[in-house]
């Protein structure tokens, strides 16, 4: 006997809450950390103060997430389990309006981007998943496929609510319970995501959000009472964890890091292209980690594609994440405008070649307007680092080969995208990429029944798909 809540009345952002608990055993409750603030990126001003969790806390949370998976949520039914899950998919659409804009403000992001993909796809991660929950046995997994228990899961902030959606719901699908810490500069719409699974009345114990910075991450994923870790992050501290959690018999997947190449041959249609290349490294301020960071286009038609791109770029608006117009919003923190400014100066110093966009560049808060470089060599940083921000580096090719063979020069392998008229050649090169997901003439097309993942330094395991669900189960 439960119901959904009515549509947020006012949809003013002086309605926003000033504070915001950590959500424990069904509850909003204080967490003994020291609290923080969060900024909104576009204006630098203090959007609300957050409750953060203690060591204790964590200890706490793990043992109240291992009593419901124990007592209630790994004995359920699968059927029973799916029953919540869609109400939980449908109670994010029916906040999505709320949802949308408390993520442009806590991130940055366009509201177009947050209303159009964020809440959209969180929500289907969610109907994605109440589907599979009562068909694992006949999935191939086994005749009687065994939840792990407690996952600890530590997410980044460039989709907070989104990333949120991917480690939750197939971790609840499966029968485990959750302790989720959301990144320090963005934990406000998880928290709202704890909102919804009161509303939804899961069991007390079965989610619970711990905002907290990356110590909070530290004791969590340490824990002694957690079964599986799910990280996505960066890939220097993908790589500690992993190191830390050697020999412990935890289960671990990690997203991290990506370069990923985005190659245009001389048959492209070359005005899509452009429009894909743009979606590919400006979609999210370049905030993504499987953005095409590294456009390779053929030496032939390099020209002409690089004009084009600077005509389209300079028609991108930048500003106010709120207006609905916005097509590149804020810098989500001050610290990564500083690491993406490092990186283009870096660019400078070793003789690339720096385009940016005339676009007006508001005087307040994190903006960082897009930049091209062209004449980038593969020795450098910015062809080799991730910059994670709205900046694309542009090398040349002549052959297929040595597309291919520029594309797999990364330590990274999360993704890659491939423009062509040549269907034949579409298969040849994505056979010989080593990337999670080759998009053609396309990308960052995302979907839950795709399984998602990297090679390499970007991490390993898979998310969305049967695939991901092999994750959060024993079979
Ligand atoms: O990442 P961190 P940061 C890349 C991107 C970016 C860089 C740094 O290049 O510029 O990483 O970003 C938590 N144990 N990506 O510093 O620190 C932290 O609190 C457990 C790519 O923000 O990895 C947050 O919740 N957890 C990436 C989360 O880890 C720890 C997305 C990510 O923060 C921890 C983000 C620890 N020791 C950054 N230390 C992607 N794959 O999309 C920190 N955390």
């Amino acid at each position: 006997n439960w119901h959904y809540a009515p549509a947020p009345e006012s949809r003013d952002i002086a309605n926003l809450k000033a504070n915001y608990q950590m959500f424990v055993d069904g509850k909003f409750v204080d967490g003994a950390g020291e609290p923080l603030k969060t900024v909104n990126p576009a204006t630098e001003e203090v959007l609300a103060e957050v409750s953060t969790a203690s060591a204790a806390d964590v200890d706490n949370a793990v043992k109240v997430a291992r009593r419901a998976h124990d007592k209630v949520w790994g004995r359920m039914p699968g059927s029973e389990r799916a029953k919540y899950l869609f109400r939980i998919a449908r109670l994010v659409q029916e906040r999505s309006r709320e949802l949308a804009v408390l993520e442009s403000l806590d991130n940055g992001k366009p509201i177009k981007e947050s209303r159009d993909v964020d809440v959209p796809t969180a929500a289907a991660h969610f109907f994605y998943h109440a589907g599979w929950a009562d068909k694992l046995g006949y999935a191939g997994f086994g005749p009687s496929p065994r939840s792990l228990g407690v996952a600890g899961q530590v997410i980044p902030w460039n989709f907070p609510l989104l990333m949120a959606a991917w480690k939750i719901a197939p971790a609840l699908a499966c029968g485990n319970t959750v302790v989720l810490k959301p990144a320090e500069t963005t934990p406000l719409t998880a928290l709202v995501l704890g909102e919804i699974c009161q509303q939804a009345e899961l069991p007390p114990g079965v989610v619970n959000i711990l905002p907290g910075a990356g110590d909070v991450g530290s004791e969590l994923v340490n824990h002694a009472g957690v079964d599986k870790v799910a990280f996505t992050g960066s890939t220097e501290v993908g790589k500690l964890i992993q190191r830390s959690l050697a020999g412990s018999g935890k289960k671990l997947t990690l997203e991290l890091g990506g370069k990923a190449a985005n190659i245009v041959f001389d048959d492209a249609p070359l005005d899509q292209a452009v429009e894909g290349i743009v979606n590919g490294i400006f979609f999210n301020q370049g905030h993504v980690c499987c953005a095409g960071s590294r456009l390779l286009v053929q030496e032939s038609v390099a020209e002409e594609l690089l004009e084009k791109l600077r005509q389209r770029v300079s028609t991108l608006r930048l500003g106010d994440p709120l207006d609905k117009n916005t097509d590149v919003g804020a810098i989500n923190s001050k610290a990564q405008l500083d690491r993406i400014r490092e990186l283009t100066e870096s660019g400078d110093a070793e003789g690339a070649d720096r385009w940016t966009s005339p676009c007006p560049v508001p005087d307040k808060g994190f903006f960082f307007a897009p930049t091209v470089f062209s004449g980038v060599q593969q020795s450098m940083r910015i062809a080799r680092e991730e910059i994670f921000g709205p900046v694309l580096s542009v090398l040349t090719f002549r052959t297929p080969e040595e597309a291919v063979a520029k594309a797999n020069n990364t330590p990274y392998g999360l993704s890659a995208g491939i423009w062509t008229e040549k269907g034949s050649r579409i298969l040849w090169a994505a056979q010989r990429m080593r990337a999670g997901v080759v998009w053609s003439n396309t990308f960052n097309r995302f979907d839950p029944t795709a399984p998602f993942g990297g090679y390499q330094e970007s991490g390993f395991g898979r998310e969305g798909g049967r695939a991901g669900l092999e994750a959060y189960l024993d079979v």
